[in-house]
């Protein structure tokens, strides 16, 4: 067995084990660090960790499939859009129904497959500290690896901060909590690269559906003035 080989073995095993403590218990912390919430009754979702003056966005304002414009939520100081890693273009809209994350509208997009989520706050001149979101999928399908990456600048060309969840394959309808934390975050992008594997031992067998995942409860906290 090569080194890779053995790594990938490894992963594997450590990811079967989250699994199966998945099966078990509606709050799991994965191998990364990641926690995967199941889908509970409609209340009973932990709340994103308590942080001065932080803002969150439920999305439960929206109606099934309602497309929302980039500053629908501006109010707030949120700001979303169609993310530059899209493998398509597209619209974000709420969730039709089996909402993933904490039994409420989360949002998806339109097409589901393909464009990413990204997420600005124009309105704080230096940035926010610390952004945490909901991100998962419906049950059981593809796998789901969700980076999260969050940016110093508008541009999106300096990476300060980066989280990672898994959702596997065939996994219970659920989502995975992803914080970032920086000194100053100017925008996040939320991708998946999703993959449904038929068979593992042919290429043609395995099924890419970037992107392909609900998101909800986006928590934000503004950075002080330096
Ligand atoms: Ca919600
Ligand atoms: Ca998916």
């Amino acid at each position: 067995m090569t080194p890779l080989l053995r790594l990938a073995a490894l992963m594997v095993a450590a990811l079967t084990i989250s699994a199966s403590a998945f099966a078990q218990s509606s709050v799991v912390v994965n191998p990364d660090g990641s926690e995967t919430v199941g889908t509970l009754p409609m209340g009973n979702l932990p709340l994103p960790a308590v942080c001065q003056a932080c803002i969150t966005v439920d999305f439960n304002d929206l109606a099934s499939g309602q497309v929302v414009s980039p500053d629908r939520y501006r109010t707030q100081g949120l700001r979303i859009e169609i993310g530059p890693s899209s493998t398509t273009s597209g619209v974000v809209e709420g969730s039709l129904t089996d909402v993933p994350c904490d039994g409420t509208r989360s949002l998806k997009t339109e097409p589901f497959i393909g464009p990413s989520f990204l997420l600005r706050f124009p309105d704080f001149p230096h940035g926010v500290t610390r952004v945490s979101l909901d991100a998962g999928d419906l049950g059981a399908s593809d796998s789901d690896s969700i980076t999260v990456k969050a940016f110093s600048d508008d541009a999106l060309t300096t990476l300060v901060a980066f989280d990672i969840g898994v959702m596997l394959q065939g996994a219970p309808t659920g989502c995975v909590r992803l914080s970032v934390q920086a000194e100053s975050i100017k925008a996040v992008e939320i991708t998946s690269d999703s993959v449904y594997v038929l068979s593992s031992n042919s290429a043609s067998g395995v099924s890419s559906y970037p992107n392909s995942i609900f998101l909800d409860n986006v928590t934000f906290e503004p950075a002080p003035a330096p």
